[in-house]
């Protein structure tokens, strides 16, 4: 073999190394080996990396948040969950409810494999209110042949607003894969809408190597017809999984019923790309008549477009929340350590926090903060105003426990001359390959500057989140990169050479599409043991890192801010706190 079919083979080794380090295939990985009884036993959980205030069960494995929904004066998360076992398998969708999102309560599971048509599995899916208040399920189950169909279940008592019991009628499957589609790759009901007199729904499916938006449509919810085109489909972009359509208003913040549509309002349709397992969405225009949707333009479908998300967030899905008119995000944040680590903590996958979204307002892209009843969590506070960092200064933000935070800061700075270029040879990198070859140790004109998240004292580990702006070429542009990079993040690897404890460390990074004209960066971080979930800019870059730091861990973890850019920064406003650990619902 000459070098350059080497270079090719161990090219595409790696590549395989690193996607199945990120779990990425076919939906889920299954391991038998950790599915034996012997893993079934109930398990001691290890505390060390376990969240704060994230969302998650006592034990075991949870992936895609399902059906959220508000009812009866309580919200209402379902999620897929292995009762057994900390690796996928065995999933239910598991049952929690709240007052607030952030105090939850555990519920028996509502929907578990026990018909023909889901007796492989009750995966993701949605709820849709229908008229009269009446919540409804779509999920897609697994049949005898293992064929995905799209499923119902309905509340057995609807004065009960805890829901407990779902019945899952007789008329299923409402809707079975046809001849044109691959009967395994057919999955993820959205939440209906209601335009031109009939329901609408969504199936994520691909054909050959394009993305399917399936579009479903019903009088009555129980007899649905597939239109003869999808809402929407993409070359090359692989399995959709868990697709989410939704309008959005063209001002402020409001949320809008799934329902809406018409003047003032655009869609977002979102699509979790199975092969890159991340959460990509596009902004445009919906004809109810034609039942189409038309990206905007400027908009890059695929991919290099916009993602909710630049770190570990996958599988997410929207609810309009009608008590607070606003629109919530739920996603999950997979563990990125390796599966028999999971197994021994006996635990894998948080909820990332949910998050407010709205459109942006040049109307470019969405916007997401953390709800606003977390801070209700915050406790001791710490502030820092007006201080000074010069290029290769980093200060500790002492007071709080830097291991479970929140954290926001405000940075400015006086001038872009310093700015480094953007280096031509970068032109076809993504922000995270760029991230990675400009970290936060590699000094700059304006940046790196930012956070360093779960430091060991001495900084032989942390998880630096930084901003750093290049000038493009034509000298009058710039390009600002938000970096989570989680290279540095822990020790583990070095200090044990099992492949068992391989750890996924990426340099996870967006570019900020950001007005330069104040030179003013906002930046906030939740800091919860082992996530650290990131908003650039007010929430216009997002990036959750999972991190598992060995010695800057619980009080031994510390906080600091940094500048390693030749340009001075000041830290306008520092406001920091400890968050405290939510309480079951009704404490
Ligand atoms: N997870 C579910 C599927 C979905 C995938 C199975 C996405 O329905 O496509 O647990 O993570």
């Amino acid at each position: 073999m000459d070098t350059a079919k080497w270079f090719l083979l161990l090219a595409c080794c790696c590549v395989f190394v690193i996607l199945n380090i990120n779990g990425v295939e076919a939906s889920h990985k299954v391991y038998p080996e950790f599915q034996s009884l012997d893993s079934l036993r109930a398990v001691e959980v290890k505390q060390v990396h376990r969240t704060g205030f994230h969302f998650q069960p006592p034990s075991h494995w949870i992936n895609d948040p399902n059906g959220p929904m508000y009812f009866g004066g309580l919200y209402h998360l379902f999620y897929q969950y292995n009762p057994k076992g900390a690796v996928w398998g065995n999933i239910v969708w598991a049952h929690s409810i709240s007052k607030d999102l952030i105090n939850w309560q555990a519920l028996e599971p509502a929907i578990y494999p026990s018909k023909p048509f889901d007796i492989n599995g009750c995966w993701s899916g949605s709820a849709t209110l229908l008229p009269g208040n009446k919540p409804v399920i779509l999920y897609t189950g697994l049949d005898p042949e293992k064929r995905e169909v799209q499923n119902y279940a309905v509340p057995a008592n609807l004065s009960d607003p805890y829901l407990l019991e779902w019945v899952k009628p007789d008329n299923n499957p409402l809707v079975v894969p046809d001849i044109t589609m691959n009967s395994s790759q057919f999955r993820d009901p959205t939440t209906a809408w209601w335009s031109n007199g009939h329901w609408k729904m969504l199936v994520g499916g691909k054909r050959k190597h394009r993305g399917m938006a399936h579009l479903y449509r019903s009088k009555d919810f129980v007899y649905w017809v597939k239109a003869q085109h999808p809402l929407y489909s993409a070359p090359k972009t692989g399995m959709w999984e868990c697709p989410d359509f939704y309008p959005v208003s063209l001002k402020g913040k409001v949320g809008l019923d799934t329902s809406k549509v018409g003047g003032g309002v655009k869609h977002v349709l979102k699509v979790s790309l199975d092969e890159a397992r991340y959460d990509y969405y596009t902004v445009g225009q919906y004809f109810p008549n034609q039942d189409r949707f038309v990206p905007d333009k400027e908009l890059v479908d695929g991919w290099a477009g916009l993602r909710y998300d630049y770190g570990n967030f996958y599988a997410s899905k929207t609810f309009f929340d009608p008590a607070k008119t606003r629109r919530i995000l739920w996603g999950w944040a997979n563990e990125s350590d390796a599966p028999a680590n999971d197994v021994k903590k006996g635990w894998a996958g948080v909820q990332a926090i949910p998050r407010t979204v709205w459109l942006s307002p040049d109307g470019k892209q969405l916007l997401q903060w953390p709800v606003e009843e977390l801070e209700t969590l915050r406790g001791q506070k710490v502030q820092m105003k007006n201080q000074n960092l010069k290029g290769g200064d980093h200060v500790e933000v002492k007071g709080i426990a830097a291991a479970q935070a929140d954290v926001e800061v405000v940075f400015s700075f006086t001038s872009l001359d310093k700015a480094e270029m953007f280096d031509l040879k970068w032109a076809n990198l993504d922000a995270q390959a760029i991230c990675g070859l400009k970290g936060s140790n590699v000094g700059g004109g304006i940046g790196p500057f930012g956070l360093l998240t779960l430091a060991s004292q001495n900084l032989e580990e942390y998880t630096p989140v930084f901003f750093r702006v290049f000038r493009t070429q034509d000298n009058n542009k710039h390009k600002v990169l938000l970096c989570s990079d989680a290279r540095s993040s822990s020790l583990q690897d070095q200090l044990s050479s099992s492949f068992q404890d391989k750890l996924y460390k990426p340099s996870f990074a967006g570019f900020v599409d950001i007005d330069l004209s104040e030179k003013k960066f906002s930046l906030r971080s939740l800091i919860d043991h082992s996530v650290v979930e990131s908003f650039g800019a007010g929430g216009k870059t997002c990036i959750t890192s999972r991190v598992y730091p060995i010695l800057a861990v619980d009080d031994k973890a510390h906080l600091y801010v940094f500048n390693n850019g030749t340009e001075a920064v000041t830290i306008e406003s520092l406001n920091a706190w400890t968050m405290n650990a939510p309480k079951l619902m009704n404490q």
